[in-house]
């Protein structure tokens, strides 16, 4: 069979689909699955942001990815194969969350972790035997995952970082995440349990890729420090440079920040959130201590790991002045990089639920109409939730050269990644308008 993987991109809030000049890494998910096709079918990857699908090249099969942010555009391509008479099948976080929604779309849905459901529809592809819908227990351990395709890869389209001829390349260590913020889709889908990958299978793939640029997607990397210490000990020898993401309780944790460092680790992005206690509590993330912010930020910065600091506007105490205070405190302290996000009641988490109850979203099935024309996602009894306008705000300020020279650190090992990264978040900014990135 001929299999085509897909990685839809996704409509900005001006209507457009976004397709940067260049992107800055390659998606996981259709590498991965990819990866789990047996080898006596032929596969193919698209990454729709850099690359246009030709819904003319023949094909016997299409697998969609989905979240919340591509379903839009996820189910449009759908349609389309469909039209044309090609099977569809679909998997992701939004389809197993909202797989009756998916089913008008496709003509299956893959629920959950796919390891054994995926090879299990391609046979039944093969045998005209196709079911709607396939959902698998998720495996307890990860041992002998298969790697990722990153042969599959469009590598030129990508930006490439000055130490590694290949683009940041994307690998998973573990699965789950202890926390449960509210907002946060991973606990329900993944588990709090966190699943381990064996090291010297990470080992191997790393060495496979020949990659020198890595991103680890898990959740947090420092969930298991123990684990965590052995695999940077074992990740030293491999002269990598990499960026992880950590959460901030990370500011007790000195020694493996330090080996994390050695490892080869020149960015951290940590989920900050909010300065403000109140919305931490919203959250459900009362673990991030803004009192302690800025100890963590020296820390990392002390063993020349750089911050890229995630941040989300739009509850309902949420102003102006809001932003000025988290944005002074961003470029006091340094910060390479900040993500600015509007707040997002994403399906299936408990802030949607609460959100729907209180009837404060404004459409209660918003990622089907994202682009066309709405701003903010939710809206308070008495005022307009400003979430957009306050991210526009964030931005601006962030992403101004003031602020890029004031916040340049030249104790930062890689020197000029930070810059480069800054200054393709301006572009970026510039282009948009400032807004929230989807
Ligand atoms: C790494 C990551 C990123 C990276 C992307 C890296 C990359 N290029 O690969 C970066 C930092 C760029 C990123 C950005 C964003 N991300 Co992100 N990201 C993740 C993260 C941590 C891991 C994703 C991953 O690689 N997983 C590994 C793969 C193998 O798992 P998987 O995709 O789930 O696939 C498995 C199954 O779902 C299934 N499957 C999936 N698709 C399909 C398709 C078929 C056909 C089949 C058969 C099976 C199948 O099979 C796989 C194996 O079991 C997840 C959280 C998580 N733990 O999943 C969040 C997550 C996906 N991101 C999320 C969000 C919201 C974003 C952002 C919008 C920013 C934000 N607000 O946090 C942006 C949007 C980017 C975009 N263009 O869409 C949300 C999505 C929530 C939702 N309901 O849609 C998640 C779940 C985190 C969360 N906070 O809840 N992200
Ligand atoms: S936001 Fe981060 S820390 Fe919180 S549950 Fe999600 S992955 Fe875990």
């Amino acid at each position: 069979m001929k299999i085509t993987l897909i990685c839809p991109t996704f409509y900005t809030p001006n209507g457009d689909l976004f397709r940067p000049a260049k992107a800055m890494m390659p998606p996981l998910t259709p590498l991965f699955l990819a990866g789990l096709v047996p080898p006596r079918h032929s596969v193919s990857v698209v990454d729709e942001a850099i690359q246009t699908l030709n819904f003319d090249d023949p094909v016997d099969l299409v697998g969609i990815t989905s979240t919340s942010i591509n379903i839009r555009r996820a189910y449009e391509i759908a349609d389309e194969y469909r039209r044309r008479g090609v099977k569809v099948v679909m998997g992701g976080i939004h389809a197993s969350t909202l797989p009756e929604e998916a089913m008008e779309h496709v003509d299956a849905v893959v629920l959950g972790e796919a390891e054994d459901s995926w090879p299990e529809l391609l046979d039944d592809v093969e045998r005209g035997t196709l079911r709607k819908s396939y959902n698998r227990p998720a495996r307890e351990s990860l041992e002998g995952l298969p790697f990722p395709r990153y042969d599959l890869i469009a590598a030129d389209r990508y930006v490439k970082l000055p130490f590694s001829d290949l683009p940041l390349l994307p690998v998973q260590t573990t699965r789950g995440c202890p926390h449960n913020c509210d907002f946060c889709s991973v606990t329900r889908f993944w588990g709090k349990k966190i699943r381990f990958r064996p090291i010297p299978e990470v080992v191997a793939e790393i060495k496979a890729s020949k990659g020198r640029a890595i991103f680890f997607t898990d959740d947090n990397f420092f969930a298991n420090p123990k684990r965590t210490q052995e695999l940077c000990e074992a990740l030293e020898p491999l002269k990598i440079r990499f960026m992880c993401q950590i959460d901030t309780t990370a500011r007790q944790r000195d020694e493996l920040v330090r080996a994390t460092a050695r490892a080869g680790c020149f960015m951290a992005f940590i989920g900050v959130e909010s300065l403000d206690p109140r919305s931490l509590a919203e959250f459900n993330k009362q673990f991030n201590k803004p009192d302690e912010y800025a100890n963590l930020i020296g820390m990392l910065r002390k063993h020349s790991i750089g911050v890229y600091a995630s941040i989300m506007f739009g509850l309902e105490h949420d102003d102006s002045h809001t932003v000025d205070t988290t944005v002074d405190f961003l470029i006091q302290n340094k910060v390479d990089l900040s993500a600015f996000f509007r707040l997002t009641p994403f399906p299936g988490t408990a802030l949607f639920e609460r959100m729907k109850e209180r009837s404060q979203l404004v459409d209660n099935q918003w990622w089907l109409h994202l682009g066309t024309g709405i701003r903010s996602l939710v809206k308070y009894a008495d005022k307009p939730c400003i979430s957009d306008a306050l991210v526009k705000q964030a931005n601006k300020r962030f992403y101004s050269i003031g602020s890029i020279v004031r916040r340049y650190s030249r104790r930062h090992r890689m020197k000029l990644i930070p810059l480069l990264l800054n200054l393709n978040s301006r572009k970026k900014m510039l282009s948009s308008d400032g807004s929230c990135s989807f």
